[in-house]
């Protein structure tokens, strides 16, 4: 099978040749009372983006959804998006690829005229105010995928196409499920690593909000994932599951 990588993760692990979305299936396994698992697979039919945008999933990539049962208020689990993002980000360095991330949940890789999207995350959850019932954290990656089969409009790029070779998929696979792992459990310090590889702050944004658009300099992250940006009427605090786009302008 494709995508028998037989990971030694601290999770146990289901693999798929093509499935339509792992997102979805980790959904129904945390509905029948799983956790601390992973759905992983060669090739996605239905992947899913935010606000229910499609993601591009062709066999070579990797496509993945951890899920757990976190001690933790609803409001803090935006934290463990940004948790996949630094432990995506630094697998990838690791195989060789500078990537860094663009709040709130894209990492990417810069070109001397361009950000090229190599990873997109995609956080469920559900349970009480008080305390979550179970976290979905899917993350998509570019790994040995062509990106002229990807939408051109998203600018994607790839890991083989970054490195002009292919990666091994278990080990990269195996990286990231062991640094998310760490920071999973460690969330008061996944702030502070997120920073060290933030595209975002310094610069000029608009960011595109339900309530409209808000413009200004990016000047910080805030546990547990927001962006807090100092606009011409003082600072503003734009949560991560707000943002519909961000720009530099
Ligand atoms: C994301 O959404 O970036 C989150 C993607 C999460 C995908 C993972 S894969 C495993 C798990 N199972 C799922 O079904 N989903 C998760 P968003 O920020 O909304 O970006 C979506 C936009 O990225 C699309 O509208 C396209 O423009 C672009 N896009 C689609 N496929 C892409 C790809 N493979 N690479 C780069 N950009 C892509």
């Amino acid at each position: 099978s494709a995508v028998e990588y037989g990971l030694d993760a601290p999770f146990s692990v289901e693999y798929h040749d093509s499935i339509p979305s792992t997102n979805a299936r980790a959904r129904d396994l945390a509905a029948d009372g799983a956790s601390d698992t992973v759905v992983l697979a060669d090739e996605q039919t239905g992947g899913r983006g935010r606000l229910d945008r499609e993601w591009h999933s062709p066999s070579g990539g990797i496509w993945l959804s951890v899920l757990f049962r976190p001690d933790v208020p609803m409001a803090h689990a935006p934290v463990f998006t940004l948790a996949a993002a630094v432990a995506v980000t630094r697998a990838a360095r690791e195989a060789g690829v500078e990537a860094g991330i663009k709040w709130p949940n894209d990492v990417l890789v810069r070109h001397s005229d361009e950000e090229r999207k190599l990873v997109g995350i995609l956080t469920e959850m559900e349970g009480e105010a008080d305390r979550v019932s179970w976290v979905v954290v899917g993350i998509g990656v570019n790994a040995n995928v062509d990106p002229a089969d990807l939408p051109d409009d998203a600018n994607p790029t790839s890991l083989s196409a970054e490195r002009d070779e292919p990666v091994d998929r278990r080990l990269f696979a195996q990286r990231l499920l062991e640094e998310f792992d760490a920071l999973r459990q460690d969330s008061a310090n996944v702030v502070e690593a997120w920073r060290e590889y933030a595209t975002t702050l310094g610069k000029q944004v608009r960011v595109e909000t339900p309530g409209g658009s808000i413009e200004g300099e990016a000047v910080d992250i805030q546990f547990p994932g927001a962006l807090v940006i100092e606009t011409e009427s003082g600072r503003e605090v734009v949560s991560a599951g707000d943002c519909e786009h961000l720009r530099p302008i």
